[in-house]
């Protein structure tokens, strides 16, 4: 299947994230998507360049005050001399609008550049530098890309986005994430297409932001699988087993520690409920961190695992785009890539019909 690329991914290199207050160094690099084009070249996966699509594709999933304060962010950091004093090269935020703090009131956009990530950010882990809304724009056109491809008949393809999407909502982004590739996609499709579009998320967190941005209609179906956040995980205060209100959305929260078998059942059983709704097309939000190498990744997948996951996605048998989220083990990456990818393609090609997991 066709892999969509822009090099524009390498702008984005964070120095650190800020965990309980102290620098930790970021792991979201360019070396990920590195190694994952060269795994899949290997594999034979011809390369496609991202192509540049229209704002409108952006404001269609988020609101433009987002977008705006994203693509000034650094600027305006630099040019208030943050970078020399206090001596932070990125922006990070240190005071949020908080719903306990606002109440009723409508957030204002702060004065001080200092103040204003913590309007639209709800971590510190997510810091802006100088090439990081470029590369956040370049993942999202190859997402785009990859829906336009399979619009056009290809029945699979593949945006290996950097940075990452899944965690961003309409109006606040964070989790190593700036704009919601998958969402952006599922959006793109869903004009193109009519409703309902699947959005199934494998990585190992929960993918809220797809449940926040479509969560009041059944136009986007979305499902996610992943550790627990109640066993302690990110995103913490949503994505417990069931579906946390939404209209259209099911969660599976798994206790860490499972390995293959009940992961693939929840990917097997988020196909099938999916599928109950009819949908026109699907995108895979594909983070590859529930791996068993991964590190902090407590679901102990196996490449077998991503493999028979990626089957019972392909079983659906509809028009897919496989986006790109997290996974950090940059020496099994690719491979655990390929593995899904490989998996999607035998699925959609019917190889083992009924051995599917949860069929067999
Ligand atoms: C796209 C994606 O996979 N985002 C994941 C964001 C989760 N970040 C978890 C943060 C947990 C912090 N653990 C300490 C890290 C010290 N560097
Ligand atoms: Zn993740």
């Amino acid at each position: 299947m066709p892999l969509v690329w822009s090099d524009d991914h390498v702008l984005h290199a964070p120095r650190a994230e800020v965990w309980v207050g102290v620098p930790t160094p970021a792991v979201e690099q360019p070396a990920r998507a590195a190694a994952i084009r060269a795994e899949l070249e290997q594999a034979g996966h011809p390369l496609v360049a991202a192509e540049q699509h229209r704002d409108e594709a952006l404001t269609a999933v988020h609101d433009r005050a987002l977008l705006d304060y994203l693509a000034g962010a650094w600027q305006e950091w630099d040019a208030a001399g943050l970078r020399a004093d206090p001596g932070q090269e990125e922006v990070v935020p240190y005071f949020f609008a908080h719903a306990g703090l606002l109440g009723d009131a409508a957030p204002a956009l702060p004065a001080a550049a200092w103040a204003r990530p913590g309007r639209f950010a709800f971590d510190t882990m997510t810091p802006i530098g100088r090439g990081t809304w470029q590369a956040a724009r370049s993942a999202a056109d190859a997402a785009l890309t990859a829906a336009d491809l399979v619009l056009g008949g290809a029945p699979a393809a593949y945006a290996c986005c950097r940075p990452p999407g899944h965690h961003v909502t309409r109006a606040a982004y964070g989790g190593s994430c700036y704009l919601n590739n998958a969402a952006i996609a599922a959006q793109h499709l869903l004009a193109a297409l009519g409703a309902p579009v699947a959005l199934i998320d494998v990585d190992a967190h929960h993918g809220n932001g797809a449940q926040s941005i479509f969560g009041a209609t059944a136009d986007v179906v979305t499902g996610s699988v992943h550790v627990d956040p109640a066993a302690g995980w990110f995103p913490h205060f949503l994505g417990f087993d069931g579906a946390d209100g939404a209209h259209a959305n099911r969660n599976v929260a798994l206790a860490p520690g499972g390995g293959d078998e009940p992961w693939v059942a929840a990917v097997a059983a988020l196909a099938r409920w999916a599928s109950g709704h009819g949908p026109r097309a699907l995108v895979v939000a594909l983070g590859v961190d529930a791996a068993a190498g991964a590190p902090e990744s407590p679901l102990r997948v196996s490449a077998a695992g991503f493999h028979a996951g990626g089957r019972a996605l392909g079983a659906l048998r509809l028009p897919t785009v496989v986006v790109q989220e997290g996974g950090y083990d940059v020496a099994a990456i690719g491979s655990l890539v390929r593995a899904a990818l490989d998996g999607i393609q035998e699925g959609l090609a019917g190889a083992g019909r009924g051995q599917e997991a949860g069929h067999g």
